[in-house]
């Protein structure tokens, strides 16, 4: 059952590859890339353990795109860094910067991949902090404008493009729950960017537009919840969850309203006349990008915000993040989009992954055999999906490198591909591997 003969059986315009983001491989000592958010929250809470040499995919992007075509893989996700482009303020563009996306671009081109590019994947550039970074409806402005940027400068080397990876991120992750950069524990800091980020979003797609007919889509990561059990106070903590986890920002897209569960408890923290601005945030997309990992277990705990919910980890099978395996959330939520919200959309699955304890045997290879199980459940969801009907259009693998998992550091391996983080040497893992033996033949 673990190998992926089944490939075969995916529709020929099926596509399959690889993701990455710039912070997490790039290596931001390099090419007058300028400072983020990320090197700050990392020199504040993570000792220091930073995104400085990260992959060094700066100088080896050569090598790792022809990883990808020699995998068999017909498109490369990754994401252009705003610090790397701008690295002091948002007039003076970094020459090396561009002529790095350049060359990335044509390097993807040129090996017969398409190039499937984000706008934002968290590397925020330092400046903005002082401002409140995304807490300030300026920066969505300056979004607006480096995605016009991005439009002129590279827009025609590629169709498809997303605005933001993971706005739930963004915002709650990053500002009630602390564990992302800023770091913070605010709900008013945390309700504003969930807005702000969508704001940013809708604007972004309007400045795209002006320049070019790109096919734009968001990436949403959507986590499934499960009840402790079914007693009534666990129910609707589940349901409280899920609005704010994965509803608020699927509904504000395709509806152009907030759920009213998650409005119950932060609507007092939404910047004033808020619903003026969902307009724009629903403004139509041509594709939906969607990150899917595990799911959690939802319980009734009180906390002073009315946030009334904890989420624990099941007994599951897990990966080394202590996530559960579970894929039937992929193809729950696949439906949940093409049933509840547009039954027309594309959808692409941009992320999927496991992190796992890595090591070379004493023969230099990595045998990831838990990794090829986690793939196979996955994309056996995915085919019965496309079996049914579904409009599911390509698969990202998370990710092509081992590399700096943020507030983890270093310590958890995505990677198809190990990488030893002092040689920067790559060496391919088995489930690469089992990759390329079947989709090489496809
Ligand atoms: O590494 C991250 C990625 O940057 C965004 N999605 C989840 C991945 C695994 O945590």
């Amino acid at each position: 059952m673990d190998n992926f003969s089944f490939l075969k059986d995916f529709p020929s315009s099926f596509i399959f590859g690889t993701a990455t983001s710039s912070y997490q491989i790039e290596g931001n000592q390099y090419g007058g890339c300028g400072k983020s958010i990320w090197d700050d929250f990392a020199k504040r809470k993570l000792n220091g353990i930073d995104g400085l040499n990260a992959c060094n995919h700066y100088e080896y992007f050569e090598e790792d795109i022809k990883l990808i075509k020699d995998l068999g893989f017909r498109a490369y996700r990754f994401s252009f860094s705003w610090p790397r482009l701008y690295p002091e303020n948002n007039r003076e563009l970094n020459n090396e910067g561009v002529d790095f996306y350049h060359r990335l671009l044509d390097k993807i081109l040129e090996n017969g991949l398409e190039p499937f590019p984000t706008l934002y994947h968290w590397d925020l550039p330092i400046r903005f902090s002082h401002i409140e970074g995304w807490e300030n409806r300026d920066t969505c402005k300056h979004f607006a404008d480096f995605s016009y940027f991005i439009s002129k400068q590279y827009g025609d080397l590629f169709k498809k493009i997303a605005t933001i990876n993971e706005p739930w991120c963004v915002s709650w992750l990053s500002h009630y729950l602390g564990e992302h950069a800023p770091g913070k524990k605010n709900i008013k800091s945390a309700t504003t960017t969930m807005h702000n980020i969508l704001l940013a979003h809708g604007w972004s797609v309007e400045a795209l537009r002006v320049n070019k007919s790109h096919e734009i889509g968001i990436v949403l990561n959507n986590q499934y919840a499960e009840p402790l059990d079914q007693q009534d106070e666990n129910i609707n903590a589940t349901k409280l969850f899920d609005s704010i986890h994965n509803r608020w920002f699927s509904d504000a897209i395709f509806k152009g309203k907030y759920p009213e569960l998650a409005l119950s408890v932060l609507e007092k923290h939404l910047p004033e006349n808020y619903e003026n601005d969902l307009k724009k945030i629903s403004c139509g997309l041509n594709w939906i990008g969607l990150n899917y990992y595990t799911r959690s277990i939802i319980k009734f705990e009180k906390s002073e915000d009315n946030i009334n919910y904890k989420t624990l980890r099941g007994s599951l099978k897990k990966t080394d993040m202590d996530w559960e395996f579970f894929p039937k959330g992929l193809s729950y939520f696949i439906k949940r989009i093409n049933n509840e919200y547009d039954n027309k959309i594309p959808i692409y699955i941009t992320e999927n992954g496991m992190a796992n304890n890595d090591k070379l045997d004493s023969n230099g290879e990595v045998n990831d055999s838990d990794r090829i199980e986690f793939f196979n459940l996955h994309l056996r969801e995915i085919l019965n999906c496309i079996n049914e009907g579904l409009p599911v259009m390509g698969y990202f693998a998370w990710s092509l490198l081992d590399n700096y998992e943020w507030a983890f550091g270093y310590s958890k391996r995505f990677g198809l591909v190990y990488v030893d983080f002092d040689s920067y040497k790559r060496v391919p893992k088995k489930s690469y591997y089992e990759f390329s033996k079947n989709l090489l033949q496809v």
